[in-house]
Formats: C-alpha cells, sequence, structure tokens
C-alpha cells in the first residue's frame, strides 16, 4: 500500500526524520530551490503538513494542496498556521503541549537568573583577565524574594510561576480570569498594572492577533528601569521597537529574549545593546523535549491516517 504523502516545511533531527520518512512519503519543502515550483509540483498529492512552531503554514502553503487534510505542528504555538484558511477547507490542526513544557519554563528562569546575576558578563570577567586585573566584578540584582509578573498563566506560566515561587517570590499573574489552581498567586488582569508590581515581566501568552504588541511602551515603562521583561513566548507579543527603545535610554532595565521578529535574523539594534540578553530560540531545546514533540507529532499523523481520533488536536 502508497504510503500517505506529507510535506515537511522544516528540518527535524535525524531520530524524527528516519522514522517519519520509514512511515510516509515525505516532501521536503526546506530542501527545494524553487519554493513555489516545488510546491506547484507535489502539492496536489499533499495530504498532511508537518511543520514547526516558528514555521507554521501559511496561506499559500494550505492553497497548494489542494487535498490537505492535516497540519501537524511540531511545537506548542500554532500562531504561524492560517487558522482560517484551516475552517474553511475543513483541515485538522495539531500540535505538541505538555510534552515542552517544563523545558521552557527552566529556559525562562535561567534566563532570568543568568541575566539578573550577570552571569554573560562574569563569564567574560573570568576569561578576559579582568578578574585578575581589576577584581571583584561589578554587583548585581538579587533574584530571590522579588517580585514576578506571569503575562499568560497557562501550562508553561503555571510552570514558571511553580518554580519561582522556589526563590520566595512574590507572584502574579494576569490572564483571562483568576485561576483557582493558583491560590497563593494574585491575579492582576491589566498588563499595565501587573508590570507595576512586578520586578520581572514572563511572557507567557499564547499568541494571537488579539495579543500582538501587549508588552508594548506602557508595559514596558511601567516595569521601569529596575524591570526585567523575560520572553519565552513569540516576539509578536512584544512591541520590539518599543522594546529596544525602552533598552536604550534606561526606561527599561533589562531584557532576556529567545524569540525575534523574522527569526533567525534579529533587528541589528539588539545587537549594540548590552542590556538584553539573547537566546536563538531554544526554550524546547533539549533532547528529551524534541524526542517527545517528534514522537506526539508523528503519532497524530499515523492516529488521522488510521481514522483514529487526534491526540492533540487544536481546531
Ligand atoms: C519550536 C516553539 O517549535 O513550541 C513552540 O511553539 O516555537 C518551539 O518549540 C521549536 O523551536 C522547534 O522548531
Amino acid at each position: 500500500m502508497s504510503k500517505p504523502i506529507i510535506l515537511q516545511v522544516g528540518p527535524y533531527p535525524e531520530w524524527d526524520q528516519v522514522p517519519l520518512d520509514h512511515g510516509f512519503d515525505v516532501m521536503r519543502l526546506f530542501e527545494a530551490k524553487d519554493r513555489d515550483r516545488f510546491l506547484a509540483e507535489v502539492g496536489a498529492d499533499v495530504r498532511a503538513i508537518a511543520t514547526r512552531g516558528e514555521l507554521g503554514a501559511n496561506l499559500a502553503m494550505i492553497e497548494a494542496c489542494p487535498n490537505l487534510e492535516l497540519i501537524c505542528v511540531y511545537g506548542v504555538g500554532y500562531d504561524a498556521v492560517d487558522l482560517k484558511a484551516c475552517a474553511e477547507r475543513g483541515i485538522r490542526v495539531t500540535n505538541t503541549p505538555d510534552v515542552l513544557t517544563q523545558d521552557v519554563a527552566d529556559l525562562g528562569v535561567a534566563m532570568m537568573l543568568c541575566q539578573s546575576r550577570g552571569m554573560i558578563g562574569a563569564e567574560t570577567w573570568v576569561r578576559d583577565g579582568s578578574w585578575a586585573r581589576e577584581g571583584l566584578y561589578p554587583l548585581k540584582r538579587r533574584v530571590f524574594g522579588r517580585k514576578a509578573g506571569i503575562l499568560g498563566l497557562g501550562r508553561i506560566g503555571y510552570a514558571v510561576g511553580k518554580r519561582l515561587a522556589g526563590f520566595g517570590m512574590d507572584i502574579a499573574y494576569s490572564g483571562i480570569a483568576a485561576k483557582d489552581h493558583a491560590p497563593d498567586w494574585t491575579f492582576i488582569a491589566d498588563p499595565v498594572a501587573l508590570a507595576t508590581h512586578a520586578d520581572f515581566l514572563f511572557v507567557t501568552l499564547a499568541a494571537s492577533a488579539a495579543t500582538r504588541h501587549i508588552v508594548g511602551r506602557e508595559v514596558l515603562n511601567a516595569l521601569g528601569p529596575d524591570g526585567m521583561v523575560i520572553n519565552i513566548s513569540r516576539a509578536a507579543n512584544i512591541d520590539e521597537d518599543a522594546l529596544i527603545a525602552a533598552l536604550s535610554s534606561g526606561s527599561l532595565g533589562a531584557a532576556a529574549l529567545d524569540v525575534f521578529e523574522g527569526e533567525p535574523a534579529l533587528d541589528p539594534r539588539f545587537l549594540e545593546l548590552d542590556n538584553v540578553l539573547l537566546q536563538p530560540h531554544h526554550a524546547s531545546g533539549t533532547i528529551e523535549t524534541r524526542k517527545a514533540m517528534g514522537q506526539l507529532l508523528r503519532d497524530n499523523l499515523t492516529a488521522h491516517f488510521a481514522g483514529r481520533d487526534l491526540l492533540t488536536a487544536v481546531n
């Protein structure tokens, strides 16, 4: 029996590629020299798209595949998938929630600690001989016992909060409504009020048109010269122009970012700033989690083509 034809938007690690190639007839879009031409050639045969969180599946891709049944995202965020087009065509979408929650939360908290204690600069201080030459490393700000705000208390935001509780932090969060499972944390609905309360603002919101630039000038000003914003969600949740302006003027103390508009290319002004920690969108990037994400993506594909219920459907 012939294998279902799927379109693969971006590369996966070999441990995912091998079983994917075994179970399906895989068309690699990312290897095509001329993507439009490739899509025009193979599109009609494609029954599923396997993509990644940040790559998604846009309207042109979906339109090029008239027999598309399913889009599987290797990632929890599906903001880069054209859900409207999927709804109109009855195309199902899956993602990989839960399996990545703990690692994403770990990286967010690690970024806060690293940036607050100036660990990157401290490493340079040792390596370039400044320690021996100049003595003590400049003092940094503590984390323990300070105030955290979590913008979006979903699965990842909650996992961040659990970790921060271990640092004796005063935790507040915002979202659509107060959550019963966070009774010790303060619900502050308004993002500006949350930022006013917080020393460290974690952005853990699922991105959508409604959350675009939710962290803008007002929120950043409210966070203030001693404040830090940590983004482990999507770049679009922050107004990057406002962020760069606030970091440059010092009206915001610091930022720690795992995501960028137009990544992997990023606004070159970020590279000029010494109060921002830059990470290459790798919050879910552990061997354990990526293996689990790949498995879940394939399990959804397999379930679909076997006529079973999808494991983690988003629509
Ligand atoms: C990426 C992500 O999918 O979970 C998400 O939404 O953006 C990430 O996990 C990952 O970098 C693989 O491309």
